[in-house]
């Protein structure tokens, strides 16, 4: 059975536990529940870039921030779905398509968006979208579309949130995860490590995310990427070991859940990540792009997997809500 009712103490005990140890357990409860030589390969695109009004200290596509970053308006459909097939025939099964908005308007552009959705599923990939907060009506949409999975992170505890975003509560953002889950689409939400916060505020969030009335199918968890610009340039690069405790924690209390090794992949040598796959880590965003910044070539990625003896997973396996 599932347990989505574990307490902050409870939870604090294993993110605590002794690190070969927890790093054993999340192995263990991995074998447990999912098949330990697979890894899904998920490929990102930016299909709006750049100039959103909010203030994500991280982020390098807020206007406010001057990162250098070229402001480009939604894509066409069609390089979009050449993009996707591309991914696809180089081993993605998950095509996730970002767009930098505060939330989904219904004007002309959502209705784009929704094609394209439409087409990406026709190619057989699961389809994700993450363009920040949804309406009831807007997800039955993304789902009578053929939309998959939505992402839409809680990034941090709900103490440390307001130190990193001002323009947008956290209470939308589990508004929004809600209004997904209604429309039947898969959860997909998680967070950054390297915003400054405690280990108190990253067991908070993982507190979060593991008591929602079902555990998200999809968890990442990102390492933050530093740009020059944004207010947390300066931060401390993230330790690799915080990395491993995190994703082993994540493992141990949502074990059917993915848990994706998401960004800051670029700055890991193999045996870091290798750690992070040991842990309960069973996917990767694939591409040298992530939204906006740099990650591991796709044939860097084939020598990893191979290296490890991990194989990419297939779309749509075993994917159904769970308690
Ligand atoms: N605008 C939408 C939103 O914020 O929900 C969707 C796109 S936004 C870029 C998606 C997620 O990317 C953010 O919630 C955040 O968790 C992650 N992200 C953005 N910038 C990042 C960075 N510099 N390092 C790590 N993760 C980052
Ligand atoms: C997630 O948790 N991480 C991905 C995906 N979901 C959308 C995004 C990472 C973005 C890193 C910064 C950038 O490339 O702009
Ligand atoms: Fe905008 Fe999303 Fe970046 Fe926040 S994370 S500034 S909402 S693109």
């Amino acid at each position: 059975m599932l347990r989505n009712n574990r307490t902050r103490e409870e939870i604090a005990e294993i993110y605590n536990t002794p690190l070969l140890e927890l790093i054993y357990e999340a192995a263990t409860a991995h074998r447990q529940y999912q098949d330990t030589a697979e890894v899904q390969v998920c490929t990102l695109l930016s299909i709006k870039t750049g100039g959103c009004p909010e203030d994500c200290a991280y982020c390098p596509q807020a206007a406010r921030y001057n990162t250098g970053l070229d402001v480009q308006s939604l894509m066409k459909k069609e390089e979009v779905l050449a993009y996707a097939e591309k991914a696809r025939q180089a081993g993605s099964t998950r095509f996730c398509m970002g767009a930098a908005w505060r939330e989904v308007r219904d004007n002309k552009d959502f209705d784009r968006v929704l094609d394209m959705v439409k087409g990406v599923n026709s190619l057989g990939m699961e389809v994700c979208c993450t363009m920040g907060m949804l309406t009831e009506s807007q997800a039955q949409k993304l789902h009578e579309a053929g939309l998959h999975a939505y992402n839409h992170n809680l990034d941090t505890s709900e103490e440390h949130y307001t130190d990193i975003i001002t323009t947008r509560t956290y209470e939308d953002r589990l508004n929004t995860l809600g209004n997904v889950r209604k429309a039947g689409i898969s959860v997909c939400s998680g967070g950054i490590i390297g915003l400054g916060e405690t280990h108190e505020d990253r067991i908070a969030m993982l507190h979060t995310l593991s008591t929602l009335p079902s555990h998200p199918e999809s968890v990442p968890i990102n390492a933050l990427v530093r740009v020059k610009g944004t207010p947390l340039q300066d931060n401390p690069k993230v330790d690799v070991w915080d990395m491993v405790r995190m994703i082993a924690t994540a493992r141990i209390i949502m074990p059917k859940t993915m848990v994706r090794l998401s960004a800051g992949r670029a700055e890991m040598s193999i045996a870091e990540q290798a750690l992070c796959f040991m842990a309960g880590a069973n996917s990767i965003f694939a591409g040298d792009k992530l939204l906006t910044t740099p990650n591991p070539a796709f044939e860097e990625d084939n020598a990893m997997f191979q290296l490890l003896g991990l194989k990419p997973r297939k779309a749509f396996k075993e994917e159904k809500e769970f308690a």
